[in-house]
């Protein structure tokens, strides 16, 4: 395993044992490091006897978080999860970030929002200065009626390249998320205001959300290329 990969695990491991009890209705983001956060829950779950319910944000942390054993419930049911548990592409100082490198990043928006608690779990070379530097994309989910049109809008806002976002091997042509829309992946640069970005961007009709995530974190947890994991609260 790479050290990024032992980082992200450790700090998973230690988000699920500090912050995961008995009863707990529990929201799970998507991407590599949640599956590890996965395996910790199913395994707690399991040798502690713990009765869990999660609202996945995606298929694949779903049939993973299924597949191990764990219980799945929705928003319906549980409109204010306790906790939700996340992963994160870069994050600032002010623990705002950038997400959705899975695509996942709508349903994780809303899923955060309206957790009690938001932990976001990463590895170190995740943390930067100013959101958006090393050529980190915003993703943005948009109705694929609308693409076009939105692609010159987000240029004009001042992003130098805008791309729709292609799958890879297993699928010809455009990801499609799994709400059915399409990502567009727009490069600003360094970003000065992500809370202002984020509202110019989604004030554009067609928009479904973006991949900037302001002022949400509670606490996060880094994992070091040393081994260690840091935790860092909001202030
Ligand atoms: C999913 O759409 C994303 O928001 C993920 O949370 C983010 O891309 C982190 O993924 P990894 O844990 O795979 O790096």
């Amino acid at each position: 395993m790479s050290w990024r990969e032992e980082a992200k695990r450790s700090a998973a491991l230690r988000a699920v044992s500090e912050l995961v009890e008995d009863g707990m209705v529990v929201g799970l983001g998507s991407g590599t490091t949640m599956a590890y956060v996965v395996e910790e829950l199913a395994r707690k779950a399991r040798e502690e006897g713990l009765e869990l319910l999660c609202i996945p944000t995606s298929y694949q942390i779903g049939y993973l978080a299924l597949e191990l054993g764990l219980r799945l419930t929705s928003l319906d049911e549980h409109p204010e999860p306790d906790l939700a548990i996340d992963g994160a592409d870069q994050v600032d100082g002010r623990l705002d970030m950038i997400k959705g490198g899975g695509a996942a990043l709508t349903r994780e928006k809303i899923v955060d929002s309206c957790a009690r608690r938001l932990a976001i779990v990463v590895d170190e070379a995740k943390l930067v200065g100013r959101l958006g530097e090393k050529n980190m994309p915003v993703p943005i989910e948009v109705i694929p009626f609308a693409a076009r049109p939105v692609l010159n809008k987000i240029r004009a806002l001042g992003a130098r390249e805008v791309e729709v976002r292609q799958a890879g091997a297993g699928k010809v042509g455009p990801v499609i998320t799994d709400n059915g829309n399409l990502v567009l992946d727009a490069y600003f640069g360094p970003i000065e205001d992500p809370r202002a970005l984020d509202g110019a961007l989604r004030a554009i009709p067609g928009v479904i959300e973006t991949g900037l995530f302001v002022g949400m974190t509670d606490i996060l947890y880094v994992g070091t290329r040393e081994g260690q994991v840091r935790t860092v609260r909001r202030g």
